[in-house]
């Protein structure tokens, strides 16, 4: 395999750092985000908290009840989640970071990998530059920090996001790879968990340095000849896996409640076209392209009807969406007499491309493509 130069960017304490984008006046204050599980008023789990809660033990996953004992006589901040937010703020990033990569995996709301040896020329000085340019253009556009990795593989750029944060920025050579992991301890490692680290302890491994020098042949015997030879590469800091885009959608979608049931070209597009441009930025933020537009329409005895119509060519098209909607709901009123209660759009038929047929020659096909 070629060498490659793999960036790790996690966004800091993400679901927290949008509520004090959303209210600076927060910032200094534990701020705690929350899943309310609605039984009584403090049952539910912490989803994340900022670093100031986290200098008190407030963390992801620890009961709510807890949080409030470990901030207590301390003015803090409990809000509920807020996804929908969080993931509007996302896909813009997400947008940002694909834009200046050879390849991109998104791998939750607030984690990418981007392979960079293209953008970069192999070369570790500039894609610390890529990578300090990219955090600028995060922070200026959406006044969020994130922490970066840079390293050979995606195995040592999570880790080294994961060294420095917030804000921080790790570069780990491919000659610094061995030394940089050999103090860590083994649950830094992917795949690694509770489990495996008692297993692992009991025959006094703790480091990942420790496990680079263990037996292979020994982690076979006690893993699996898969995960043992996993366990003994990722030690070493070696690591295939590519980075490429997951798996896409069959369809991006929204559905939403009208104010009251109605038969109002007017009132359904009103908020039809507010769906479009939801549904578009989520199109354009996963870099797909739609050919089938499909109209749904809840009616007030609730049964549901659809209407669709596909183009001829793929586009990303904001206009062209709004327009098919417009005459699919023009005419499925002008033919119904249903009123309608929920009003739903949907683009599928996705692909990656814009068609380029464009020219003569591709449209009667060439001979050397
Ligand atoms: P993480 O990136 O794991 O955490 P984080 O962004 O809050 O903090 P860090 O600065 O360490 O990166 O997770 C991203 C978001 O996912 C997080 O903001 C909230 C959510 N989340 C949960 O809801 N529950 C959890 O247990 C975890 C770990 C995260
Ligand atoms: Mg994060």
């Amino acid at each position: 395999m070629h060498p490659r130069i793999v960036m790790l960017v996690d966004l800091d304490y993400f679901f927290a750092q949008c509520e004090e984008r959303r209210n600076p006046s927060i910032k200094d204050k534990p701020v705690v985000v929350c899943v309310y599980s609605g039984r009584t008023e403090d049952s539910g789990a912490v989803s994340t908290a900022n670093y100031v809660a986290r200098h008190y033990g407030v963390k992801s996953g620890i009961p709510i009840s807890l949080a409030k004992k470990r901030l207590e006589g301390i003015e803090s901040v409990f809000l509920p989640v807020d996804k929908a937010f969080y993931k509007q703020i996302s896909d813009i990033i997400m947008y940002v970071l694909r834009s200046h990569s050879d390849s991109f995996e998104q791998v939750s709301v607030d984690e990418a990998y981007l392979d960079v040896s293209k953008k970069s020329q192999n070369s570790y000085v500039a894609a610390k530059r890529l990578a300090k340019k990219i955090k600028n253009e995060i922070f200026n556009q959406q006044q969020l920090t994130c922490s970066v990795g840079i390293g050979p593989n995606k195995l040592v750029a999570k880790i080294a996001a994961d060294y420095q944060k917030p804000d921080g920025l790790t570069t780990v050579k491919p000659e610094d790879v061995i030394r940089f992991l050999a103090p860590l301890p083994v649950r830094s490692l992917v795949g690694v968990g509770k489990k495996t680290e008692k297993k692992l302890e009991s025959l006094n491994v703790h480091t990942i340095g420790h496990l680079a020098k263990f037996d292979v042949q020994k982690l076979v015997d006690l893993f699996g000849r898969k995960l043992g030879a996993y366990f003994h590469n990722s030690a070493l800091g070696v690591d295939d896996d590519p980075v490429e885009e997951r798996g896409d959608p069959e369809s991006i979608g929204r559905i939403s409640t009208l104010k009251e049931d109605t038969q109002d070209l007017t009132v359904i597009l009103d908020k039809a076209n507010k769906l479009c441009e939801d549904v578009h930025s989520r199109l354009v933020a996963k870099g797909l392209f739609y050919k089938t537009v499909t109209i749904r329409v809840v009616a007030d005895n609730l049964e549901v009807h659809s209407r669709s119509n596909t183009i001829e060519n793929p586009t990303n098209s904001l206009e062209i969406l709004k327009k098919e909607m417009k005459e699919l709901f023009k005419k499925f009123l002008d033919e119904s007499d249903v009123y309608a209660r929920r009003v739903g759009i949907t683009v599928s038929s996705l692909s990656r491309k814009e068609n380029q047929q464009k020219t003569i020659t591709s449209f009667f096909g060439s001979s050397n493509n």
